[in-house]
């Protein structure tokens, strides 16, 4: 009796520890599954907003995980922004300021140091750094951008061409390589979608879902940049040629490239599909003859719906993914990250593309499915950034953080710890001019309420906004009386962050 009493005590006990361990320990060495796509603009997840885009498998990550309201990158376009992920470093200090150079992969990246921590590494899909991929056990990647039907693949190093949809396709490859991976060890797995990139051209599949859709263009889409010389002055308009009938929207005429042919992949099935679906449009915009901001809005219409059917394979393929990981016992082990290689602009300020400091590009997606242990729920509004994708990635793996890395791990903002202290402001510079869409160099600080740019190099101006009464960036306050202590402030900070982020670069 005395003994099955101890006994029973000790099992109580011992279930107490598992019980409290299990609720409040968060888990160690989590799988991490990295997801992301190519210019995917918050406003066309679900999650964000519901005016456009139905994503049910995106919103899962947000619903049994977090949403960050408060997500920036520090460089607005594809390579630069891709090498700050992997390094945890402004793309000053790792060398990739913009498209044109590629990436020195003998850097320290987080992949390396997980592998050499004992995780296994993969990377599919897009990848779009010149240089081969390092720190990978495996690697299979489109070449530079990619192409949608029946693409290309490198896999470690050997390129053979795919039948079948670009985004479907990358999802095949990352499912294949989770079955086929070392079960005994944690994994660490980048899946990036070349979708949904220019010139978004949709799976033929969802063509005509998205067809007779009409979108609400968005309240600046007519802006006319008063005040902001820099917004006049480029070239990423939907109302100008910038957008290009033909090579953007696959109206069948001659455009200012000429005639880009979008079938040309394409095996017979597809360019049924795709003709039956296009020509018609061709020939309905042949016949309307539109002109001014009918021609405008019937542009933004043809660029919402390529861009959103897009969206929709994406979506589709999340799902697929978060559900193997359901069915096959990770869910609950494994960190889910969604995020894009930065955002982009679905009409704001008449635009498409990326680039600029301001809100649509600057800002990117990330929600995330926390491993068991990780308590936070529901929209997480810190600032943060992707210099602090590496640094969190290492911390979850319990790997040291590099002291050089300039980002922070997000992992006591995930464990719910309220003695956090979190940063006041983030940093950003742009360097990719001239360039075709003649965005200017530019770099600022942002903080929870306002924004400071300076635009440089050909141009000397300076820009304030104030996001709580201007969230969508329309009037420059810079030198406005009422702004000066705002604006002081921010100058002071704008250059602590350089001395900070050791940015000498204009
Ligand atoms: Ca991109």
């Amino acid at each position: 009796m005395k003994i099955s009493g101890i006994l029973l005590i000790v099992l109580l006990a011992s279930f107490v520890i598992v019980g409290c361990s299990t609720k409040e320990e968060p888990m160690q060495r989590p799988n991490i599954l990295f997801i992301m796509s190519d210019d995917h603009g918050y406003q066309a997840i679900s999650s964000y907003n519901k005016e456009l885009i139905n994503t049910p498998n995106l919103d899962r990550i947000a619903d049994e995980g977090v949403i960050f309201s408060n997500s920036f990158v520090g460089n607005s376009i594809c390579a630069p922004s891709r090498a700050t992920m992997l390094t945890g470093k402004h793309t000053h200090i790792n060398g990739q300021i913009d498209n044109s150079v590629s990436f020195d992969g003998s850097q320290v990246t987080f992949p390396k140091l997980l592998q050499a921590a004992g995780y296994q590494t993969a990377l599919i899909g897009k990848w779009h750094l010149r240089s081969d991929p390092t720190g990978f056990d495996y690697w299979n990647i489109v070449p530079g951008q990619g192409q949608y039907y029946n693409p290309d693949f490198i896999e470690m190093g050997e390129k053979k061409r795919f039948e079948g949809y670009v985004t479907d396709i990358t999802t095949d490859f990352a499912l294949d390589w989770l079955d086929k991976r070392d079960k005994e060890k944690p994994f660490c797995l980048l899946l990036h979608n070349k979708a949904p990139h220019r010139t978004w051209e949709p799976d033929t599949l969802y063509l005509d879902e998205f067809k007779d859709k009409v979108y609400p263009a968005p309240e600046n889409f007519f802006d006319n940049y008063e005040g902001r010389q820099a917004a006049a002055e480029q070239h990423l308009s939907i109302r100008a040629t910038d957008m290009d009938v033909n090579y953007d929207l696959k109206l069948n005429i001659k455009g200012r490239f000429g005639l880009v042919d979008h079938t040309r992949r394409m095996n017979e099935k597809q360019r049924e599909r795709w003709n039956k679906h296009y020509q018609p449009i061709t020939k309905d915009f042949l016949k309307r003859n539109l002109e001014g901001d009918d021609l405008y809005l019937w542009k933004y219409q043809r660029y919402m719906r390529d861009y959103l059917a897009c969206i929709r394979s994406v979506d589709e393929n999340a799902g697929r993914v978060l559900d193997y990981l359901e069915e096959n016992g990770l869910a609950d082990n494994t960190l889910v990250v969604y995020t894009s290689d930065q955002g982009f602009y679905l009409g704001e300020h008449g635009w498409f593309d990326k680039r600029f400091m301001y809100e649509e590009s600057f800002r990117t997606p990330l929600l995330m499915r926390l491993p068991k242990g990780y308590n936070r729920k529901g929209e997480i509004s810190e600032l943060v950034q992707n210099i602090d994708y590496a640094p969190t990635f290492l911390d979850f793996a319990g790997v040291e953080i590099p002291p050089e890395i300039q980002g922070k791990s997000l992992k006591p903002i995930l464990i719910d710890d309220k003695n956090t202290k979190w940063r006041d402001a983030i940093y950003y510079h742009y360097y990719e001019f001239p360039n075709e869409h003649a965005v200017k160099k530019h770099y600022g600080v942002r903080t929870q309420r306002y924004k400071l740019i300076h635009f440089y190099n050909d141009i000397d101006v300076w820009e304030l906004y104030d996001l709580e009464k201007d969230p969508t960036e329309m009037h420059n306050v810079f030198g406005q009386p009422e702004y000066a202590e705002a604006q002081q402030k921010l100058e002071t900070r704008l250059a602590e962050l350089r001395v900070e982020y050791d940015d000498d670069t204009e």
